[in-house]
């Protein structure tokens, strides 16, 4: 299998939101890093990868970056040298100059379509399939994530899990303390946001502030930022004694500068529940090992709720310990709340909440076993190995 010091082109277009250029950055770091390949990132658009990664200059058309080059993607595209490996990251349709150029080439590049994440249970039948270019003598291999054998994985960097369990209760105080925050209170439960805007925030804030158990709110600047602040302003809360700290009853709110995208896994660490979005907070989220809610891309006529539910059916059942029935429930009905099946009111939140230990336990569990799968950068490149 031969691999040594390949070139690869990942080719990103940002559609929306940051989880495309999110993805692409993370494959890009771990290509270099772990496997010592030469890498170019091909981003249209520079802003969003400066946001998770705030040492990116926008207005440089070519600049380096933990060993990665970042080239910007501009139209026309002046076709370089393909490099040995192609990636189209989400069928982002590569420019014709590049397709003819890879065409031309005495080796032909191999060329990957990597695909969005899915639980849905035709992935493994889809994953790694061919389909012949109508128009050149090229091949394009579709690449599926996914969390189970017979798909190509999810992204993990070698250190990661290591990082993760070397991250104790100094390095989070640590952490705390880099973000202005206190260390948290003896019965608080620290929670992370982050979310899309049709996401029931009013409903869960009311039912925080008047919940038992006291809840501490750290909200990444972003989309819902404003929204947050809105709502807390329109009921009775004072700013709280720390600065920046909005309180209403029994719930806290914190908004933080939105963080660089490795030091966003610490806050997932450090929490005790972590609402997340998309994919890879979501997959972030599951690598931190602690409970999690997720809201899914929305997409047309709620064909997202497939996807959800497809997830929900493998996570409730791993193949280790079992979470109890009722467990399973709770959960699934508080991620349907979330995710606008259904509402979430009190009893739901109390019921999901009263559960957060066993699901502690569960998160720690399905985390070491999506471990014994490979990951997904590793795949290719032993796909890619494969072909050349
Ligand atoms: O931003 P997203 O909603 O991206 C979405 C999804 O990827 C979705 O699948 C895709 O179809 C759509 O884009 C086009 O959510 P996601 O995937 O979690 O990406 C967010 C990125 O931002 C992720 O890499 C984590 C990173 N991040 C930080 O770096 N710092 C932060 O403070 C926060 C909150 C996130």
């Amino acid at each position: 299998m031969k691999t040594d010091a390949l070139s690869w082109d990942i080719f990103c277009r940002v559609i929306d939101n940051l989880g495309d250029i999110g993805v692409s950055w993370r494959l890009a770091r771990q290509l270099r890093q772990d496997y010592q390949q030469t890498v170019r990132l091909w981003v249209d658009d520079l802003k969003s990868l400066a946001c998770i990664a705030p040492q990116i200059k926008p207005e440089l058309a070519r600049q380096l970056l933990h060993g990665v080059e970042i080239c910007h993607w501009q139209q026309p595209f002046t076709a370089a040298k393909p490099a040995d490996v192609v990636i189209e990251m989400f069928a982002c349709d590569l420019p014709d100059t590049v397709v003819t150029a890879m065409a031309q080439s005495k080796h032909p590049p191999v060329w990957i379509n990597l695909e969005y994440l899915s639980a849905e249970r035709w992935v493994p039948e889809y994953h790694g399939l061919r389909s012949p270019h109508p128009r050149h003598r090229l091949n394009k291999t579709f690449f599926f994530p996914g969390f189970v054998p017979g798909t190509g994985g999810l992204l993990r960097e070698k250190n990661l899990i290591e990082q993760r369990q070397a991250f104790d209760k100094n390095a989070e105080w640590q952490f705390w303390q880099s973000i202005g925050l206190p260390e948290p209170g003896a019965d608080e439960c620290r929670v992370s946001l982050f979310c899309y805007e049709h996401a029931p925030l009013a409903t869960l804030i009311d039912i925080w502030t008047q919940s038992p158990v006291s809840v501490f709110l750290i909200v990444p600047q972003g989309i819902v930022t404003d929204r947050v602040v809105r709502i807390m302003n329109t009921r009775i809360s004072q700013i709280g004694a720390s600065e920046g700290v909005i309180k209403s009853g029994q719930l806290s709110i914190q908004i933080i500068p939105f963080l660089e995208q490795s030091r966003y896994d610490r806050l997932l660490w450090a929490c005790d529940l972590n609402f997340v979005r998309g994919e890879d907070s979501f997959v972030r989220a599951q690598w931190a090992g602690k409970p999690f809610v997720w809201h899914i891309y929305p997409q047309p006529e709620n064909t997202h709720w497939k996807k959800l539910d497809a997830f929900l059916d493998y996570y409730t059942q791993p193949a280790g310990r079992q979470i109890s029935k009722e467990t399973a429930d709770t959960l699934r009905k508080f991620w349907y709340g979330w995710n606008a099946i259904g509402a979430i009111d009190p009893a739901v939140w109390l019921a999901y909440i009263d559960c957060l230990d066993v699901l502690e336990q569960h998160s720690t569990d399905w985390m070491r076993q999506l471990t014994l799968q490979d990951d997904l950068t590793c795949n290719l490149v032993q796909y890619v190995g494969n072909q050349l």
